[in-house]
């Protein structure tokens, strides 16, 4: 499998967005400096990092964030669900399953007009990403015209663009790529070995065709996963592991598990020494995405809502560099807009500009 550098991506490591050098974030990585991107980890060594002592593994990670990304600097996305609940998938965490008595109500994909009302509010409100999700096994062929519709229009605004629809094939992801879409998102949620025991109807395998004909469209890939599913250590070994294994995601989404009512997981987890990960292995996780992927950009992704701020920000000392911005996620409540000014400001963190378009033009060449 081929390892490269993620130097097609507009919003990544500081050494390539003339857009981004502009701020005053203070002295830039060297070049000197970046690590190198490898794809070769083995799970002793992944394995290795998570049992370094925990203050040695955080100062490893913010040297490597640092040599590869802007400092005190973190990407701000949005997420809007297009279309909610009603999905034919049975993954065990989620609110929005057909298998699900979460009480989340099954709506029609919405009007363009009201998804891009959204969009110029996420602007408005700072975000540099607007991230659109539908609880889809698949889009079928009738909603990609109003699919496509919505990333032009986001586009036009001037924010880059990101869906989540699950699984696409190769024409549909050519599609998405030739209305601009910057990037997909399509998690592996956790080891290969685990994948089972989450959900059954669909295969590790095919999130990793999806993944392969959204990297083949020239589409960024944004892939991560949850912890606190009641996994153990030796499968978020695995999970980082397979992430860093494959060409490595442009963006990686580290969920913490909101734990819902209803579902399969919510409930088995209720009231047991499970039911919250461990701020601090949930921390060690980061800083190892981190050190293994360290010029993919690290989103604190769900689950921030009932994270304490001591624990974001040993999170960003971590490495971590991305997080959704606003009250909501897709059905689950986030921080805030409120709430994460006063926190990034308390720790001296700016907003990252959005990167100017044109990679998918450059990748088309
Ligand atoms: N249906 C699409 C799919 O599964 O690819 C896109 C939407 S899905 C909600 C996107 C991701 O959100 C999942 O892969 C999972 O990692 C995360 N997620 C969903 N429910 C969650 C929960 N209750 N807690 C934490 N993360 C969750
Ligand atoms: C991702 O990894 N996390 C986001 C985004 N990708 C689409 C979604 C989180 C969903 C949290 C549960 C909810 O809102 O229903
Ligand atoms: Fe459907 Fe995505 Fe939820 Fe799975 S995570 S049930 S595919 S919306």
């Amino acid at each position: 499998m081929k390892c490269e550098a993620v130097t097609s991506v507009p919003a990544q490591a500081g050494t390539q967005s003339p857009g981004r050098r502009a701020s005053n974030s203070g002295p830039r990585p060297s070049p000197g400096h970046t690590a190198d991107v490898r794809c070769d980890w083995t799970r002793e060594e992944i394995a290795a990092l998570f049992d370094m002592p925990f203050m040695d593994l955080v100062y490893e990670a913010q040297t490597v964030h640092r040599a590869n990304h802007p400092r005190n600097e973190v990407q701000l996305s949005t997420l809007l669900s297009i279309k909610t609940g009603g999905c034919p998938e049975d993954c065990g965490y989620c609110s929005q399953s057909v298998e699900a008595d979460s009480g989340v109500k099954a709506t029609k994909l919405m009007d363009v007009r009201a998804v891009l009302q959204a969009a110029a509010q996420a602007k408005d409100n700072g975000s540099g990403r607007f991230c659109m999700g539908a609880a889809w096994r698949n889009p079928k062929e009738r909603d990609m015209p109003a699919l496509k519709e919505m990333i032009r229009g986001v586009r036009e605004m001037g924010m880059e663009t990101c869906m989540t629809l699950g699984m696409l094939d190769e024409g549909q992801a050519r599609q998405l790529a030739e209305a601009g879409l910057d990037y997909y998102n399509h998690n592996i949620d956790t080891a290969p070995e685990n994948y089972a025991n989450i959900i059954s109807t669909r295969t590790f395998e095919d999130r990793i065709e999806t993944l392969e004909n959204v990297r083949n469209a020239g589409i960024n890939v944004c892939c991560g996963g949850i912890v606190g599913l009641g996994e153990t250590r030796e499968d978020r070994i695995g999970f980082i592991h397979a992430l860093g294994s494959m060409p490595h995601p442009e963006s990686v989404p580290i969920n913490a598990l909101v734990p819902v009512k209803g579902t399969v997981l919510g409930d088995m987890l209720a009231d047991t020494p499970l039911a919250k990960i461990d701020e601090i292995e949930f921390v060690r996780t980061v800083a190892v995405a981190r050190i293994v992927m360290p010029q993919s950009m690290v989103r604190l992704s769900a689950g921030r809502e009932s994270m304490s701020e001591s624990c974001q920000a040993l999170c960003f000392m971590a490495g971590a560099n991305s997080i959704f911005t606003g009250d909501k996620l897709l059905t689950a409540p986030n921080a805030g807009d409120d709430k994460d000014a006063a926190m990034l400001a308390k720790l001296g963190i700016r907003a990252m500009q959005a990167a100017p378009h044109g990679h998918l033009e450059e990748a088309a060449e």
